[in-house]
């Protein structure tokens, strides 16, 4: 009995062990060597573009809207996020090759939450705010990572010129 409950122990040690990892591999809450697949983490000092997405759900859908925001390379934006649905949403911005590999990660780690330069986790009703450099010209994705809210239809585009 007692050997198994310390088997039980060593098993959650190693999960949050595991977690760290992955936590530091990602950039998660990291310092220093952060690497950004959308672009670089803005100057709040700066003008931006004002963005508007709200979160919300719908009958058996998740999504953003707008879904597909245009971009000039070099543009700074000033995302301001509202969850105007009844269940917690993310905003994770990266590619999308990035982004499936994080919510491949959080398949297995769900309660994993954001409040990064390029991401942010947002209970119901509450909002936020994101500044974003855009410096490199391509397609990018924002996302909600939260297990099955991406296949629901929580992702957007965003277009880089
Ligand atoms: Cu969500």
């Amino acid at each position: 009995m007692r050997s198994k409950a310390i088997a039980a122990g060593v098993a959650v040690l190693v999960a949050l062990g595991a977690a760290g990892a992955a936590r530091a591999d990602s950039g998660h809450g990291g310092q220093g060597h952060v690497q950004f697949s959308a672009g670089m983490p803005g100057d709040p000092k700066k003008p931006a573009r004002l963005v508007e997405v709200t979160m919300r759900e719908g009958d058996g859908t998740m999504e953003y809207v707008p879904n597909r925001i245009e971009v000039k390379r070099n543009e700074q934006i000033r995302f301001v996020l509202k969850n105007a649905g009844e269940l917690a949403h993310e905003f994770v911005l990266a590619s999308a090759a990035d982004n499936a590999k994080h919510a491949a990660l959080m398949q297995k780690f769900p309660d994993m939450e954001h409040d990064d330069p390029n991401s942010k986790t947002l209970p119901s009703k509450a909002g936020g705010e994101i500044v974003w450099r855009f410096t490199k010209t391509g397609e990018f994705e924002f996302a909600c990572l939260i297990p099955g809210h991406r296949e629901a239809g929580m992702i957007g585009k965003i277009i880089v010129k």
